[in-house]
C-alpha cells in the first residue's frame, strides 16, 4: 500500500442489486462482518428493566429560551445493576425539536450548566446559543458514565452485567465502543419517552473515538436519522485500504487500545487487505438515512482523504433508494462543505477537534435536509 494508492477495496454490493436484496442480504451480511470482526456482538439491546428517573426539576437557561433537563437511566440484567446521566439542552418551542444525541468527554451536566461559567472543558465549544436561536436540542452523555475507556471496563457495567464472566469472553465479544453505541441507544429510548422531542429527527453525534462510537450507534439503531462522524478516523470513517502514512492504522489503535474493538480486529494489524471489510461498508449501512462526515486539515492521524473516500465507496447504496450518497467527486476546499446528498461532508482549518464551525455546519446540514423549524 503505497502512494496514495488503493489496495483492492471490497466491493459494497454486486452489480444489479436492488434495495430489496441490499435490505434482506447485504446489508445483514455487512452488519454481520462488522460484528464479528470489528466492534463485536451485543448480548443485549434494551435490558430489562430499563426506567428513567428526572433529576430535580427542569432548569431555565439563556433567560428562558431554552431548559435543561437531567435524567438517570437505569438498567438490569444477570449480572447486576446500572446507571448512567444525561442531560438535555431544548429550547423553547411550540413544535417538537429535532435533537442532538451527543456522546461525550466530560460529565454531561459540565455542558449545560445553567451558569455556563468558569471551567475549560468541551462545554465551552458546545455553542448553546446557536442551537437555542436555530431550535436545535442537545442530549448528551459521557461515554466513561456508560463503560471506562480501559480494558478492565470489561469487569464493570454493562460488560459485567450482560457477560458477567469476562473469562468467558469471546473473539466477538462486545469491545468498549460497541458498549458505548448501545448506551446511545438507551439514550434513545428516554427521547422516545420525551413529548419536547421529535423523535424522527434525532442526530447521533461524536468526535473522534466518539465519532467512531456514533457510526456503529447509526449502523445498529434504525431510529437515529441522521448520524455525525467528527473527525473519526481509524476505525471510523477512514478507509483502512488507502495509504496515508501519517494516518493511524489499524496496528496502531489495536496496541494503544485493543478493548475499543472485539479480539477479532487485531488479527488485522499490518494485515489490512485479510479484513472482510472496509469503512465505506460501514457508512453505507446507514442508507437511506442521512450521514455527515468531518475532518480537520491538520488532523493527518485521523486521515482526512481516507474519511472523505469512505463517503464516495458509500454512496451507490443511496442510489438503490433512488437518493444521491455524497454530490462531489473531487475533495473539497476547507471551509467549503458539500451538502446537497444525503451523506455530507466538510473539512475545516484547524487541528482535531469538534468546534462551533462544524456544530454550525452539522445544523445547516440537517437544514437543508428538512429539519429547520
Ligand atoms: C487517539 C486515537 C484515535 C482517536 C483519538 C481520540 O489517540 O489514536 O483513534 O480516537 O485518540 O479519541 O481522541
Amino acid at each position: 500500500m503505497m502512494g496514495n494508492a488503493f489496495a483492492e477495496i471490497p466491493e459494497l454490493m454486486k452489480a444489479g442489486t436492488t434495495a430489496a436484496q441490499w435490505e434482506q442480504v447485504r446489508r445483514p451480511e455487512l452488519f454481520g462482518l462488522f460484528q464479528e470482526h470489528v466492534f463485536g456482538r451485543n448480548p443485549v439491546g434494551r435490558p430489562e428493566g430499563l426506567r428513567f428517573e428526572a433529576l430535580g426539576e427542569p432548569v431555565k437557561m439563556l433567560d428562558g429560551k431554552a431548559i435543561r433537563k437531567r435524567v438517570r437511566i437505569h438498567y438490569e440484567g444477570p449480572g447486576g445493576k446500572g446507571q448512567f446521566d444525561v442531560s438535555a439542552f431544548i429550547p423553547q418551542s411550540a413544535k417538537k425539536v429535532p435533537a442532538f444525541l451527543l456522546v461525550c468527554f466530560c460529565p454531561p451536566e459540565e455542558l449545560f450548566n445553567p451558569e455556563r461559567d468558569q471551567d475549560k472543558s468541551e462545554h465551552l465549544r458546545l455553542p448553546a446559543e446557536a442551537f437555542a436561536a436555530r431550535g436545535y436540542a442537545v442530549v448528551a452523555f459521557s461515554r466513561e458514565d456508560v463503560t471506562p475507556d480501559k480494558k478492565t471496563g470489561f469487569t464493570t457495567p454493562p460488560h459485567a452485567i450482560f457477560t458477567p464472566n469476562p473469562e468467558a469472553r469471546t473473539p466477538t465479544s462486545w469491545g468498549t465502543i460497541a458498549a458505548w453505541a448501545w448506551g446511545a441507544s438507551r439514550v434513545m429510548d428516554w427521547i422516545e419517552t420525551e413529548p419536547l422531542l421529535d423523535t424522527q429527527r434525532v442526530a447521533m453525534v461524536g468526535h473522534s473515538r466518539c465519532g467512531k462510537t456514533a457510526l456503529w450507534c447509526g449502523a445498529n439503531d434504525p431510529r437515529i436519522a441522521l448520524t455525525v462522524s467528527n473527525n473519526s478516523g481509524c476505525g471510523g470513517a477512514k478507509l483502512n485500504r488507502m495509504d496515508l502514512p501519517k494516518s493511524e492504522h489499524i496496528a496502531q489503535i489495536t496496541k494503544n487500545f485493543s478493548y475499543w474493538f472485539c479480539d477479532n480486529f487485531m488479527k488485522y494489524a499490518d494485515n489490512e487487505d485479510a479484513l472482510p471489510v472496509d469503512m465505506h461498508q460501514l457508512l453505507a449501512l446507514m442508507a437511506p438515512r442521512l450521514v455527515y462526515v468531518s475532518s480537520a486539515e491538520d488532523d493527518l492521524w485521523a486521515g482526512p482523504e481516507g474519511e472523505f473516500e469512505s463517503c464516495k465507496l458509500a454512496s451507490p447504496a443511496w442510489a438503490l433508494y433512488g437518493k444521491k450518497g455524497l454530490v462531489g467527486d473531487a475533495f473539497p476546499a476547507t471551509g467549503k462543505p458539500l451538502h446537497e446528498g444525503c451523506i455530507g461532508y466538510h473539512i475545516r482549518s484547524g487541528k482535531h477537534d469538534m468546534t462551533p464551525y462544524d456544530w454550525e455546519r452539522f445544523m445547516d446540514f440537517a437544514d437543508k435536509h428538512g429539519w429547520k423549524q
